[in-house]
Parts: structure tokens; C-alpha cells; sequence
């Protein structure tokens, strides 16, 4: 039996690969290990099933025989820890890598994701004007601060690695906001990401549902 993981079954996004089954099947993809997806609706996220696998009725999720598996961080980490490719052999190097997921999920995501809600959830409240630029300012201090880290090299700690998957994933929320424009070494970090040939089939696969569901009416 494959693992299966879950994803939305009409993805919000349109098929833009910014939900978060994409880092799953990007790491599943860099590991060259297959899988099989289970595509849910927003009603039977809620539904007992579902949240038998996770708590907190989102996806993604992982099955794999008696292990059943949430949040994108364990997911990938999992997979990372169990296939080679996307952490370093040498334990100190394999450390920071793991300490580069935290950072892209505990330090960087949090402002972006933040930023995301203000614009998307709060932006007719009355206080959101003066609000939002204390947001954004947070989020371009993480900004610079990731850029000065990653200066002239292509990923954070030498080889691509798990740390690189969830990083760029993170950032790529922050796309149609332009504001990754100020920061080009960043752009180009996340062009190099993208120009990974798992990367592709990772981003094709999930395109290709959001395709199938237009393609039906
Ligand atoms: N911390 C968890 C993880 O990393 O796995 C967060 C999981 C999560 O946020 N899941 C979202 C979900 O299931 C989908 S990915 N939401 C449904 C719900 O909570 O009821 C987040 C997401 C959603 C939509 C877009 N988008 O449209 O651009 C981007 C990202």
C-alpha cells in the first residue's frame, strides 16, 4: 500500500500549489517516493472520518499502514527522516536543516500568514488601515532578515533540503502582494525552488485537479 496523503478537493487557490498538501507532494517528489492522494471537501474535512486523522479538520494528512500523520511540518519530516534526499547524512548539518523547518514554520510564516488574513479576512474592518502597515512591516523585517542570512548562496545551510521545501513554500503565500519584489535574492531563491524538476511534477499534480474539475464544469 502507497502512503496517502489528503488535499482539498476544489482548492481555493485554483490550483496556484500554496495549499499546504504541495509541500507533501514537493517532498515526496524530491525523495522520488510515490504516493496516492485522497482529495476531501470542506464539508467532509468536518466530518468524524476526517477528523479522525486530524483534529483540526484541515488537510493535509498521511496515512501510511498504522501511522496516521498531521501537519505539513511532520509530514515532510517524516518523510525526510525516512527517505534520502532532503536532509544532510552528517548530524550536525541534518540538525540545522530540521532547525530551518522550524524557522519556516515558527519564525517566517507567522507574520506572512498574518499579512495573508489582514488582507484577506479583516480589510472592511474599520481599524484594518492602520492596522495593516504594522503588519507588513513585520513581515519585511523577516524579510531582510532572511535575505542578509542567504546572501549570494542558493540555499539557506549548503544543499537543498527540507529547510529549502518549507521556506520557499512559505514565501510563495506572499507572491501576489509583490513584496517579495524588494527583496530579488529572495525571488531568485524561490525561482531556483521552482525550476526543480520535483518541484514541476509536484506543482503539475496539483494543478492538474483543480484542471479536472474545470475541465467537468
Ligand atoms: N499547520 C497545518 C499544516 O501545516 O499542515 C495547517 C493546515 C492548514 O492550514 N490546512 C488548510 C485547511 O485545511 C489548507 S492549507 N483549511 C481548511 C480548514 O481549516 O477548514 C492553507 C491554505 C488554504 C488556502 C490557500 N489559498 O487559497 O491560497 C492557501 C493555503
Amino acid at each position: 500500500m502507497l502512503p496517502t496523503i489528503t488535499a482539498f478537493e476544489n482548492s481555493p487557490d485554483r490550483g496556484a500549489g500554496l495549499a499546504r498538501d504541495m509541500r507533501v507532494r514537493w517532498a515526496f517528489e524530491e525523495l522520488g517516493q510515490p504516493y496516492e492522494v485522497r482529495l476531501v471537501s470542506f464539508a467532509a474535512m468536518k466530518e468524524p472520518a476526517h477528523l479522525a486523522l486530524h483534529p483540526f479538520g484541515q488537510i493535509p494528512t498521511y496515512e501510511e499502514g498504522d501511522l496516521v500523520l498531521f501537519e505539513s511540518g511532520a509530514i515532510v519530516l517524516h518523510l525526510a527522516e525516512r527517505h534520502s534526499g532532503l536532509l544532510p547524512d552528517d548530524a550536525n548539518g541534518r540538525a540545522r536543516a530540521i532547525a530551518w523547518m522550524f524557522a519556516a514554520l515558527n519564525t517566517v510564516e507567522p507574520p506572512i500568514l498574518e499579512f495573508a488574513n489582514a488582507r484577506l479576512l479583516e480589510s472592511d474592518k474599520p481599524w484594518s488601515k492602520e492596522r495593516l502597515p504594522l503588519v507588513v512591516d513585520r513581515v519585511r523585517n523577516r524579510l531582510k532578515q532572511l535575505s542578509d542570512c542567504l546572501g549570494a548562496a542558493d540555499w539557506l545551510d549548503g544543499a537543498f533540503s527540507a529547510g529549502d521545501l518549507m521556506m520557499v513554500h512559505g514565501l510563495q503565500r506572499l507572491k501576489p502582494s509583490g513584496l517579495l519584489d524588494e527583496y530579488p535574492g529572495l525571488s531568485a531563491y524561490i525561482a531556483r525552488a521552482e525550476a526543480r524538476p520535483a518541484y514541476k511534477r509536484a506543482f503539475a499534480a496539483q494543478l492538474a485537479v483543480f484542471a479536472g474539475r474545470t475541465s467537468k464544469g
